[in-house]
């Protein structure tokens, strides 16, 4: 029997390559993609090409098991139904996806049987993936697959895998499922596999990389998984388990609102002056100043123009951030976290050539890094903007 891995193959074909070209993207975009896409990761440019070669690696594809428990299934939609194939076609062709409940070709008997034979095939090798919360209230009984709980299938799958990936709010902290009274007890997979002891079948911990967001950015989780095909190793994570290079920084820092904020200009109520005018929402609501996720840089939908919550003139309602999203009201004011730039910015009173420290070197380099991430869209903006001869441009291009 055909694995879900091995039909999408068959049907997007062998290379990355060759699938982006079919759909007009030529090697020279390919590379100035993967040099985008190296930069978002904090990586040198430099590393563009192992990064393109981990991407053309067949062998390398690493099994993932993707498990679904509590949850809309918006982060997997989000992920599939990218404006654009490039980034799908990217995730499908570097990964071997065994078995994945919503695009499981098999149904019953038979995605059993998917999952038994990758899981024996990839022992301790593979990826697991889990999207949605999981159930700790009534023995975990608000939720079964297959007639299990995610409790029980956790225990059967988590001790083989090499490492998690907690994609969405639900999967990293309990998310929309979470928000007080928490009838199911809903919890993170971090914290899930804490609860219930399970390691990995040597006893050690089972690394689990976070990636909240309702839904998480198909980037995050693309870049994410390069990361680990190039480096053979996980991205560095900051003490919630989010990778650094995505979550590094506050929303506030990045928000193209924000000379607004520092100028006393607020938007009071929808639709008043300030708001048609673009000035900041915070008095309206707005968790950027205490949520960390790279939305501004990033945006979604691969479209551009300002496609996140607050470049629509919705204020961030956070989300991505635990205690914050689904937990604060909507219009309730936020902690604003950095009144003043943090300390490991450069001062503005340092004479040029006074050299920046790391730390401001390596927040430039973030910086850059967002900025170059959002090429992925901007390229099939530009082929756009060049089929139509319109004159198509961005902020950000
Ligand atoms: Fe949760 Fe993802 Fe929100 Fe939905 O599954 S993060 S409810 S968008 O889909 O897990
Ligand atoms: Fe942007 Fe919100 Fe910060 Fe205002 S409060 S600058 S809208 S992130
Ligand atoms: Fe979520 Fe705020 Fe980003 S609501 S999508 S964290 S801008």
């Amino acid at each position: 029997m055909k694995t879900t891995g091995e039909w999408l193959n068959e049907e997007i074909g062998p290379r990355v390559s060759d699938q982006l070209e079919m759909r007009g993207i030529d090697r020279r975009s390919f590379i100035k993609l993967a040099a985008a896409i190296t930069a978002a990761m904090g990586l040198p440019v430099g590393m563009a090409g192992r990064v393109m070669a981990a991407i053309e690696e067949e062998s390398a594809r690493p099994a993932v098991i993707w498990l679904h428990f509590q949850e809309c299934t918006g982060c997997t939609e989000s992920l599939l139904r990218a404006t654009h194939p490039t980034l799908e076609t990217l995730i499908l062709d570097m990964v071997s996806l065994d078995y994945s409940e919503t695009l499981l070709a098999a149904a019953g008997h038979q995605a059993e049987a998917a999952l038994h034979d990758s899981m024996q095939a990839n022992d301790g090798r593979f990826i697991l993936v889990v999207e949605g919360s999981v159930p700790t209230a009534d023995h975990g009984n608000f939720c079964k697959i297959g007639g299990q709980t995610p409790q029980q299938m956790l225990r059967k799958i988590a001790p083989h895998a090499a490492a998690a990936i907690a994609i969405g709010s639900c999967a990293s902290w309990g998310g929309v499922q979470s928000a007080a009274p928490n009838p199911t007890g809903a919890v993170g997979l971090a914290e899930a596999l804490q609860l219930e002891g399970i390691t990995k079948a040597d006893g050690t911990a089972l690394p689990v990389i976070s990636l909240p967001g309702c839904p998480a950015s198909p980037y995050n989780f693309l870049q994410t998984v390069l990361y680990y095909l190039t480096m053979k190793q996980l991205p560095e994570l900051d003490v919630k388990g989010r990778p650094m290079f995505a979550y590094g920084r506050l929303i506030h820092e990045n928000c193209e609102r924000r000379p607004h904020f520092d100028a006393g200009r607020f938007a009071e109520e929808f639709g008043d002056e300030g708001h048609r005018k673009g000035w900041c929402l915070y008095k309206l609501g707005c968790k950027g100043p205490e949520t960390f996720a790279n939305c501004p840089a990033i945006e979604f939908g691969d479209v551009g123009g300002n496609t996140w919550p607050v470049g629509i003139g919705h204020p961030c309602f956070g989300c991505s951030e635990q205690g914050v999203g689904f937990h604060k009201a909507l219009h309730e004011q936020a902690d604003v976290e950095t009144v003043t730039p943090p300390s490991m910015f450069p001062g503005v009173a340092t004479e040029h050539g006074g050299g920046a420290t790391l730390a401001a070197a390596a927040v430039a380099g973030a910086v850059a890094g967002g900025a170059a991430v959002y090429a992925l869209g901007a390229h099939e903006k530009l082929k756009h903007a060049e089929g139509t001869g319109s004159a198509e441009s961005s902020r950000k291009e």
